[in-house]
């Protein structure tokens, strides 16, 4: 017969009693310090477990992983590497550390596994410092007469760029879902590097490998980069390794919105970037459901060059963290993460198949991943009114860009809807149809304010209160149906 229990896996090694009492604990202690803080801790838990969270690269980690970050950990500086450390006394922290990337290791099929990034942005630069250092640095720092990297004048991006011999990435385009880590000016990658990007097919809205590959023939970059935080596609990364083989680039692969689906086996084949990417970097809190923080994998060949860093890069390594990143990789190692990390990539097909039944227009048709992206012209609103408005329902999304955006990034055309979070809470099918149904109904109602009736920007809307508190009470029908950590009692 067959099992029709639902896959929360949250729940089922989730002892309450001993949650609710760690925590209870906690909050007293904490509070008779400062007690507003213990009051805003108590109101998170209660904000997040009455909204529906759809934000793509959000999750709820488990009580486990999140009671291990509060602890005496936090107190050590391990500056250096297991066994290698500027400090003395870090046992322990190598302790954490070793098991940390062992699990990381075994869990992705990785042969080097580095855990101490504090985020995806961290990840990435020690990526792009190894690639440097591993393929440029000794002879173009030389050649330029630059004996450190460390001499050079603070902020001479210039100086440094040619110590580099002006070294160039090609990305994915942020208008179609690429991260602004992945080259673009607003962050320092943008400034380290000469910058390219590739987009999507505009009419399918899919990544064409042919046109990537005839722009990497003609950039020449060093670095192929791979991955993105909303393109709602799987990603061949057989493909993108023989481009980068092609042109000698090395494929870095971002894999911070799907490294869930990756270590819930989802995504296999050509579409798990560990056997094919040099270097692999992702977040560990977001679809991996681990803590705040970030990780990498590398082919042996970068170990030497990314074990550095930290000092180079990255500032002490939070231990207390690196800890519940090792209890979250347990976690992701169990079968029951796979059957989760399933129903993540499911629940968003129901997700969009709701959407589309019910007229939505969604980027590329569709969804292979953990997201899908809703351009919402066509209910006439912006990103940014179709966000405020869900957001007054009780539906928590972000606004995001489509593809040839009329309205640019801040106002923007869409919005994101993830499925990793309410997933974690027990969500199905029946749920993520009517969670579609919802956000419908709201966009349906929401209407833009034209300057004519007093509104003057693309961020003003009507949204009846009635349909709002409707769409609140109707959300609060199925959040409590599926609690968030169920029976952890605290108030
Ligand atoms: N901020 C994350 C996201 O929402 O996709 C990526 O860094």
């Amino acid at each position: 017969m067959t099992e029709t229990v639902k896959p929360n896996p949250l729940s089922p090694e989730f002892n309450a009693s001993a949650a609710s009492t760690a925590y209870r604990s906690a909050l007293e202690v904490i509070g008779a310090v400062e007690p507003r803080i213990a009051a805003a801790i108590t109101q998170e838990l209660a904000d997040q477990r009455s909204s529906l969270k759809l934000i793509a690269s959000e999750n709820y980690a488990s009580p486990a992983v999140l009671l291990t970050m509060g602890n005496w950990f936090s107190d050590k500086y391990a500056e250096g590497t297991v066994g290698h450390r500027f400090y003395a006394g870090c046992q322990n922290v190598d302790t954490v550390e070793a098991l940390a990337a062992e699990h990381a290791r075994e869990l992705f099929g990785a042969e080097y596994a580095y855990v101490q990034p504090h985020s995806g942005i961290d990840a990435n630069l020690v990526a792009f410092w190894s690639v440097l250092a591993a393929r440029v640095e000794a002879p173009a720092l030389v050649e330029a007469g630059v004996r450190n990297v460390n001499d050079l004048a603070e902020n001479d991006w210039t100086t440094l760029r040619r110590a580099f011999g002006d070294q160039r990435l090609l990305g994915m385009s942020l208008d179609v879902g690429g991260h602004l880590t992945h080259g673009f000016r607003p962050n320092i990658s943008g400034k380290m590097f000469t910058h390219a990007s590739y987009g999507t097919d505009p009419v399918t809205g899919l990544i064409d490998y042919d046109v990537v590959r005839a722009q990497a023939k003609e950039f020449k970059p060093l670095i192929l980069m791979a991955g993105y935080s909303a393109y709602p596609r799987k990603v061949n990364f057989a493909k993108m390794r023989e481009i980068a083989d092609e042109v000698g680039a090395t494929l870095i692969v971002d894999m911070a919105h799907f490294a869930g689906l990756v270590a819930g086996k989802v995504f296999t084949g050509e579409f798990n970037p560990v056997p094919f990417a040099h270097i692999t970097t992702t977040t560990t809190h977001k679809s991996l459901r681990g803590p705040r923080g970030g990780a990498i994998l590398a082919q042996p060949e970068f170990a030497e060059f990314v074990d550095r860093g930290c000092p180079m890069v990255l500032g002490g390594p939070l231990s207390h963290v690196m800890a519940a990143k090792a209890v979250a990789f347990a976690e992701a190692r169990q079968p029951a993460f796979a059957t989760y990390a399933q129903a993540v990539a499911d629940n968003a097909v129901t997700l969009a198949e709701g959407l589309l039944k019910r007229g939505g227009k969604l980027v590329t048709g569709g969804t292979e991943n953990h997201l899908v992206l809703l351009d919402v012209t066509s209910f006439g609103l912006t990103g940014r009114q179709a966000e405020s408005a869900l957001v007054d329902s009780g539906i928590v999304t972000n606004r995001n860009s489509v593809p040839q955006d009329p309205n640019g990034a801040w106002y923007s055309s869409g919005v994101r809807l993830g499925t990793p979070a309410l997933t974690s809470r027990g969500f199905g099918a029946a749920e993520f149809d009517r969670t579609a149904e919802l956000i419908v109904d709201v966009l349906t109602a929401a209407t833009p304010l034209s300057a004519a009736s007093g509104g003057l920007s693309k961020a003003k809307y009507n949204l009846p209160a009635d349909v709002a508190a409707k769409t609140q009470a109707a959300a609060a029908e199925i959040l409590d149906a599926n609690p968030l950590y169920p029976g952890l009692d605290i108030s």
